[in-house]
């Protein structure tokens, strides 16, 4: 595990690392954080990813040396050259996009670092831990194994943007005091502030994106006795507002917030189908429900992607199999009964009005 990914790192001289498609923060995060820190190691480093990264980070410092795969030959060179190829933030070829395949098939020693539910087979090496908060925290571990003299602004930046994206900014379940350590680490050791970072990060939406989540917020629904919420993002919606895909990244967790509700759903319309995001609270798990549907994800964050006739359809049959993953209680339990002290109140208040009588 990670011994052999320090060795790895130490016996080698050219690494590439790539992510998944549409890469967040952490994916972006925890890659801009390992390559800059192997390149202050001296090593050759290629990051290539199979499409454009969230366009809201382009201010992290690195951010454009990310290339996006366009079959160039330095491209192709990079990874045939590479000793070690390393995968993060997602273990599977497809969501990796093209460049998984091209990976899967290189010479180099594949390495995953990640922190999602049941690894692909073909990996060579995995450093994985699911109750991880995030793959930055993964690579946090990588850098403080090999040397943590070299953790400076832009890789503390890095690292810090991929832990508090990938825990809504220390909320989740998988927040716990040695992550909290371990921010501490990074913010002491890169001499960072975390305000600033907050603020780029959540404190800079575009009007459009804005006229997005309304429309978005007016469409939830409820079901299964409220406790399920569910909101759209149609393409048209998208048009409408002028806002970019980008734009819905957190929406799913405002129908979440409902009070009472214990898993959220957004259904954002593609070309071909939809995709789903699935979030709950800590005690309800969504990634079983997740995979009946041909995604994955974690116990609290998941997602899929499903091809339905209809966006309709599509949400018809994952509304409809809710109650095949998560016990929704009945609208009046049996243990919601009036308490004893509650049961005789109310017989003092009826006894009251029979005196009236
Ligand atoms: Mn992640």
């Amino acid at each position: 595990m990670l011994d052999h990914v320090l060795a790895l790192i130490q016996d080698n001289d050219h690494f590439f690392i790539t992510t998944h498609l549409g890469a967040d923060g952490d994916a972006l995060g925890s890659q801009l954080a390992l390559g800059r820190f192997l390149e202050q190691m001296g090593k050759t480093v290629a990051m290539v990813n199979s499409d454009e990264h969230d366009y809201t980070l382009d201010w992290m410092p690195g951010a454009e040396h990310v290339e996006v795969y366009d079959g160039d030959l330095a491209q192709q060179q990079a990874l045939a050259e590479a000793d070690v190829a390393f995968v993060l933030d997602t273990n599977d070829e497809e969501r990796i996009g093209r460049v998984g395949t091209l990976v899967k098939e290189a010479t180099a020693t594949t390495v995953l670092i990640d922190h999602h539910l049941n690894p692909e087979q073909w990996f060579d090496v995995l450093f994985v831990r699911d109750t991880a908060a995030a793959t930055g925290e993964l690579v946090y571990e990588i850098i403080d194994g090999l040397d943590p003299g070299l953790l400076d602004e832009a890789v503390a930046t890095a690292l810090y943007t991929a832990i508090v994206t990938d825990t809504g900014s220390f909320r989740y379940s998988s927040v716990t005091p040695g992550l909290h350590r371990t921010i501490a680490e990074i913010l002491e050791r890169g001499g960072i502030e975390p305000a600033p970072i907050h603020e780029t990060i959540y404190d800079r939406k575009s009007m459009p994106g804005l006229r997005l989540l309304g429309r978005m917020l007016n469409r939830i629904r409820l079901r299964h006795n409220d406790q399920l919420g569910y909101s759209v993002v149609t393409q048209r919606m998208v048009e409408d507002t002028g806002a970019s895909w980008d734009d819905k990244q957190g929406f799913v967790n405002y129908v979440l917030s409902i009070e009472g509700v214990k898993a959220a759903l957004l259904f954002s319309e593609t070309d071909d189908g939809a995709k789903i995001s699935f979030r709950s609270e800590a005690d309800v798990r969504v990634d079983e429900w997740a995979r009946h549907f041909g995604g994955g994800g974690h116990r609290n964050a998941a997602g899929a992607y499903v091809k339905r006739p209809t966006l309709e359809k599509t949400i018809e049959d994952v509304v409809a199999a809710a109650p095949n993953y998560i016990e929704f209680a009945p609208r009046h339990a049996p243990g919601d009964a009036l308490s004893p002290e509650d049961q005789s109140y109310l017989e003092t208040l009826l006894d009251g009005a029979s005196d009236s009588e």
